[in-house]
Formats: structure tokens, sequence, C-alpha cells
């Protein structure tokens, strides 16, 4: 039986109503994320047509996950809302902070000795407020959530920026900060921006070497890091159809990486297989009453050009394997034509680390196609050059695995890792033998991302992306340009031989099994359960209100940073490492911004302060500033903030005195998380007016007190010798996000509401 079944079929039943009241209101054929939408307004049946790209419209969502990085600080600000209980079904999961180093059992073991404190007041919380805990070595939210909580035509958000992956299962999920969590979870509508739409018409079926993974590569190489923003992507057409669930959950999953709202499917027999494998009969039934509703219209996919703001065709029979990378997860380079990119750009060849896993690939079709791979290598007499990591979902796909000799499989390369059912290296989590030496090296993974630092800490390590298959592949070659359909390799008798094409199993033949899924259930009823923080502690931190805004213009203010180029969360707020102060908002703010790029010099984490000239770190310049009473600004490029749903990266530099941050365009969560947390995110209207910001500038807001929708602000940039520019600057926020800023941070409105 399923998780919530009560609450699914609710949902179910109110579709066939709300989806009239949409039709009429909309007067057109419906694609599958209106229908999502329309059934999930907060005020009940559609009254209005929303404008896509433009207006704010409050959701009810029916469900909320967290991660254990991100949950900490989403629990922290949900214990200071007031509520007794979580309004809607939530889970917490343990997947981030486990350090991938010597393999699994050891691995979390400590990880259960250095958390310790970190998991039980994760743990306690949960208990206390009816969230369901799924404890470390359970497996990676996102694929536990497709294996017990997705269901096709839901509405989900996650603070983790992968819960798109869920579209895999028809469902429109969102990744969102922890803020946005709280409103939910305190039973408060949540709030996006209507999102606009991008039809994906999938035609073929996919063979040989290519995978699902490949067409969401090649759909980043199109859009590229931006593309997506602010739009669902929908895919359809016969191709989606030929696609298994989990191939669908990889597509979804890495529409992150193109900045898109999310990515969905509609329902069809690849879903309604993995939810009968997965023990639940019940939502297949009660879906199947329901069926037309969870697709889209036929005349939508008939006609897409009419219906979506923008519509890509990929034909999968023509499609082939695709590596992306390294440090951005757009750069798209098929296979073939490695060789000659590679060179070119003098990308390092020999491959030392081939990973798998992650919450993009780590599914038992992905394990099933990669170990088809070793088997064919080591039946052809090849060993591998490079080292096979492999992380697997979850304790229910590694428990099937292990049952189906997978596991025996990747163990035949002498030089196998297999590591927790955790984010790992995917996440910095990884003791990487060498890694500090910062020598220039390629490694190619199955994960989603490959910004820089990200896996090893090494800012030249060179990441590439691309599905299992490859990466088994590649393991075995022990190179980047590698070709396995046209490459031989050399085998221990000095013969040339060429790997067979990868086969795999969508679903186990004699089903999933576990003997312990790592699933804790919340007390029934939680109001004696006490959740305490040590005040001494260095990972956990009550948090203190940020203060409201004295509604004058702000004067005066100074420039933190101008960052050039890429700046992604990983530069503002790092990971790895740093996971371990996420519940600590002092303690992390000693990664603010220290891998982003100073404009004046071209250096990471070296600034300098307006105080005294000196040059020093980002937090310590940050904190001068902060103990002389002087507000801060940060300047930055395009598209910054993508990458995480982590608040941190908002949170940290509120902690530390900056009241803006103005940049040329923005990543959807960013934005809202510098909104949620009291700041004003404010973008060039004029881009190249960034390039008058100079180090030594000064900051004033000159109409801030007049701060309204649809207005834009004035800057007055006055520059050392005296002169001065003024700017406009642009702005998305509405009344309600503007009243954020004017309390100090959303979530200091809600205490308020709740204390009236
Ligand atoms: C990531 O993949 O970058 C993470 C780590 O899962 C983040 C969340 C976090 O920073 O904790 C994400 O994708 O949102
Ligand atoms: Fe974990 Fe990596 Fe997935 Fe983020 S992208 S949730 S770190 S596995």
């Amino acid at each position: 039986m399923a998780f919530d079944i009560k609450m699914i079929k609710k949902v179910y039943q109110k579709y066939p109503e709300a989806i009239a009241a949409a039709r009429k209101k909309c007067d057109k054929p419906l694609t599958l994320s209106e229908k999502i939408l329309y059934t999930h307004l907060w005020d009940g049946y559609a009254k209005q047509a929303y404008t896509r790209g433009e207006e704010y419209v409050d959701f009810a969502p029916d469900r909320v996950a967290m991660q254990d990085a991100t949950a900490q600080m989403a629990l922290l600000q949900f214990m200071q809302a007031g509520k007794d209980k979580v309004a809607v079904p939530s889970t917490t999961h343990a997947d981030h902070l486990i350090l991938a180093k010597l393999g699994a059992d050891k691995d979390l073991q400590e990880s259960l000795n250095t958390n310790n404190e970190v998991f039980n007041f994760l743990s306690s919380v949960c208990d206390k407020y009816g969230i369901g805990f799924w404890k470390p070595g359970a497996g990676i939210i996102h694929q536990v959530v497709l294996e017990n909580y997705a269901f096709p035509g839901g509405m989900m958000i996650g603070t983790d920026s992968h819960t798109v992956n869920a579209g895999g299962l028809g469902m429109v999920a969102i990744g969102v900060g922890g803020a946005d969590a709280v409103d939910v979870m305190a039973g408060m509508p949540w709030e996006l921006k209507f999102p606009k739409l991008i039809g994906v018409k999938l035609t073929g079926k996919l063979s040989g070497w290519a995978s699902p993974k490949d067409v969401i590569l090649k759909v980043a190489g199109i859009l590229t890091v931006k593309g997506g923003t602010g739009a669902i992507l929908e895919y359809f057409g016969e191709g989606a159809r030929s696609l298994s669930a989990t191939g669908k959950g990889t597509i979804c999953n890495m529409g992150a990486e193109i900045g898109a709202t999310t990515s969905t499917f509609g329902y069809d027999a690849s879903m309604e297989r993995y939810l009968r494998a997965t023990d639940r009969d019940d939502v297949v039934d009660a879906a199947n009453e329901i069926k037309q509703h969870l697709t889209g219209d036929a005349e939508v996919y008939e006609n897409p050009e009419q219906y979506f703001d923008e519509v890509i065709e990929i034909n999968l029979s023509e499609l082939s394997p695709h590596l992306n990378g390294p440090f951005t997860p757009d750069l798209a380079t098929p296979v073939a034509e490695m060789k000659e990119k590679a060179a070119k750009n003098d990308w390092p060849l020999d491959v030392e680390w081939a990973l798998i896993g992650s919450c993009t690939n780590s599914s038992y079709e992905d394990l099933t196609r990669a170990a088809s791979i070793v088997e064919d290598a080591v039946s052809k007499g090849l060993k591998p050059k490079a080292i096979l990591g492999i992380n697997p979902g979850s304790e229910q796909v590694r428990f099937t695995a292990e049952r189906d000799g997978l596991m025996d499989s990747f163990m035949k390369f002498e030089s196998t890792k297999i590591f927790t059912n955790a984010c790992g290296p995917c996440i910095g989590q990884w003791d990487r033998e060498g890694s500090s030496k910062q020598e220039k090296n390629t490694i190619v993974h199955s994960f989603n991302r490959n910004f820089a630092k990200r896996a090893d800490g090494n800012p030249n390590t060179h990441a590439f992306v691309g599905s299992p298959e490859m990466t088994a592949a590649i393991a075995i070659s022990g190179r980047l340009d590698f070709n396995p359909i046209t490459d031989t390799l050399t085998n221990e008798n000095g013969e040339a031989v060429k790997l067979a094409e990868p086969k795999g199993m969508e679903l186990p033949e004699n089903g999933f099994a576990v003997e312990d899924n790592g699933y804790q259930a919340p007390a029934e009823n939680g109001s004696n359960i006490e959740v305490v923080v040590n005040p001494e502690s260095n990972r956990l931190q009550l948090l203190t209100p940020f203060s409201a805004w004295d509604g004058k213009n702000i004067m005066g203010a100074k420039l933190l940073i101008k960052v050039a180029g890429k700046c992604t969360t990983d530069h503002i707020s790092m990971a790895g490492p740093w996971l371990r102060y996420r519940g600590h908002l002092d303690n992390i703010s000693n990664n603010c911004l220290i891998g982003a790029v100073n404009a004046f010099g071209g250096k990471t984490n070296a600034i300098i302060s307006q105080i005294d000239g000196t040059t020093d770190e980002v937090p310590n310049v940050a904190r001068k500033y902060k103990e002389a009473g002087m507000t801060t600004v940060v300047v930055g490029d395009h598209n910054y903030g993508e990458g995480s749903s982590r608040e941190h990266a908002a949170m940290e530099p509120r902690h530390l005195g900056v009241m803006a941050v103005i940049v040329k365009s923005f990543a959807r969560i960013h934005e809202t998380n510098l909104k949620k947390q009291g700041m004003l995110g404010l973008t060039f209207s004029n881009e190249s007016d960034y390039d008058l910001i100079k180090e030594d500038d000064t900051f004033n807001f000159t109409d801030l007190s007049n701060f309204s929708e649809n207005k834009q602000l004035s800057l007055e940039v006055v520059h050392s010798d005296g002169n001065a520019d003024t700017i406009k600057l642009n702005h998305t926020y509405n009344q309600a996000q503007i009243d954020w800023f004017k309390a100090g941070s959303a979530l200091n409105l809600i205490r308020k509401q709740n204390n009236q």
C-alpha cells in the first residue's frame, strides 16, 4: 500500500471538477502542466486563466520533501512558525551528510558518529511535528520519493533543486528554499509565478548506447543553463511513452540544470508498471479512474506549437551518447566528437575515476545497464583503467541489486568501490585520495552537476557528465575520448575487442525487495517531544530573526564583491566540507562567496575592505563592514545563484550585512530565497551598467522608501572621484514580497500573524 493514499485519492476526487472549471476559464485544450497547476490552486477551482510568465499564483502542494543538508535550516525556521504539526504530508531524508571514503558500511558508521548531533536533531524534530524520517543509508531523497511518494498528477515541493525528479511519475514537483517549505508545512499558500511552458516532443526510440540521460544532455546543450528559467518542460510523443519511469525521472531530474521550474511527463503504461513494482497498486487503481486528466489533451500534442511557448523536437532513434562538461552541465559533446574537442580544449584525456550514482542515475535499470558493460568487459578479458565508484540510489535498489547479482558484477573489477546509498561524491562528500594536490585531471560521472570543485574540491578536476553505461565504458577504457560505438580496446591477451551494447532491465524480474528500508514514522502526538539544541554546538544554532527594514532609503552602502562570470550556489555557499555547518548560520557564513571570482583582480576569496584598504577573505571583510554598522551590496553577472536550492546562499550574505544583490539575471530559486530572507534581489535595467560598478563605489538607493510593485528602483552609484551615475534597477517583487522585505523576512511575517 502507498503512503498517504487517502490524500492521493482526495486529490484525484477533485480532478474532474477542477479541470472542468479550468477548461471553462482557459477556453482551450489543456497541457498536462496546466491541468496539474489548475487543480492545485489554493483558492479552489479556477476563477480565471492566468498569464504564463507574468502572474503570481497561490498553490496548495500535496506534499513536502526535505533532505538533511537543507532540512536543518528549513526545520529551524519551521520551529519558529508556532505550529504543532505539519499541515501536509512531509518527509526528511538523511542523504547528503555521508562521506564516501572506504566503502558503504564503514562510511555509514563513520557518518553516524560524526553527524550524530544533526541526525538526532532531525529525527526528533520530525517525530515532534509529524514528519516521516528516512534514516542515513535509506537512500537519496529523490530516488526514495520516486519509489514511495510520487504520484501522477500530484504537486509537491522539496528543499532541493532536484525535487523535479518526481516528474518521472507525472508530477509537478518543484525545488524551493526552506522558507517556501515552511509556508506549505505551516498550512499557508505557496506562491509561484505561473510558469511558461516548453513542449518537448520525443519521436522514435532509443537504441544502442543512447539512454534517457542523453536526452537531457542534448536538451541542456540546446537550452543552456538558463534556457528553462521560469518554464515547465512537458515531454510527450511516442518516444516519451517508450521510456521507463525511472528514465523519465533522469530527464526531469536534470531539468534543474537548465533552470527549468520543473519537467513532467503524462501518465502512461511505464508509470503504471513502476507503481505496481513498487507496491502501489492502490495508486494505479485510483489514477486509472481519471486517466484522461493525467496527461495533456490530444489536441495539444497534435499541434504543440499552438499551446506551448516553445517546442523542441528530438528523435530518439537518432540520438547518440553525449558527455557534458567540464565545469558546466550544458557544454554538450556527442562522444563521437570528443576526440577532436578534447584535444582542441586541452582537456586531460586520462580518466582516474568513473562514478555511477546520484539522484539522477541510480535506479535499478541504471545499475543493470552499467553492470552489463562490466560483465561484457570481464568476459572479454578487459581490466578497468579507472576506478569505478557506485552509489546506489536507495536501500531498496541496493538490496535488490545485490540479490540479483549486480553488485557481484561490479565487484568483478578489483578496484570497484561501492559507497553508501547517498549523495556522496555528487556533493563533494568524497575523500578522494590526492585531490588536495590541485592536479589537472578528468573524472566522468553519471551525476547532474559538474561545477568547479564540486565533487572533490579540486578546481582543476574536469568533471564530465554521462549516462551510467558510458561511465562504465570509460572506467574500462580510462579515456575521456573513448567512443564505444567505434573504438576497440586491447585485452589481457593483446587482442582488440569491442564492448557490446548495454543491456538493461527496466524493473527487477523478481520484484523489488528490501529488509529494512530505513523509514521512521513520526509520533502520533509529538507534543511531549523536546527538541534540544545545545547553545554550545558547532553544528546547530537556533535562529535569531533578521531585523525589519527601518523604512528609510539605504544610503552609503559599500560593495562587498563584484562577481565576474559564473556564480552558482556552489560558488556562494560551497558544499562538501561545509555541509557540516548547514544548521549553524554563523559558522556556515564563513564560506560566504568564497568561490566567487572577484571582478577586480580575478581571484577568489580576496577582496579589498574599503574600511582599511586591506585585502582579505570575503567573509572577514563582510564581518568588518557589519561590525562597523555598514550595509553592503553584491554585484553579479547572468544566472546568478544557478544550481542548488540552498537558502544559505541568501541567508549568509543577509547575516553578514548584505542588503542587495544586483545582477544581470537570476536563477529562479535563488531569487525567491533572497526575497524570502528580506533582501533586495535586483537586476540591471541596462545590463551594461554592470561595467560602471567600481571596487570603491558607494551606493545610494534613493527611492527605496517608495518601493512598490512594477516600479523600477533608482540607484545612485557614487565613484571615488566624486562623480556619480544614476542607474535603474528592475525587480519582480509583488506586494506580498515587498511586505517580506519590510518585515525583515517572510518568516518574520508568519510569526507575526501566528502571534496575533
Ligand atoms: C545539489 O545537488 O547541489 C544539492 C546539494 O542537492 C542542493 C541542495 C543543497 O545544497 O543542500 C540542491 O540541488 O538543491
Ligand atoms: Fe544529492 Fe547530488 Fe542529487 Fe543533489 S544532485 S540531491 S547532491 S545526489
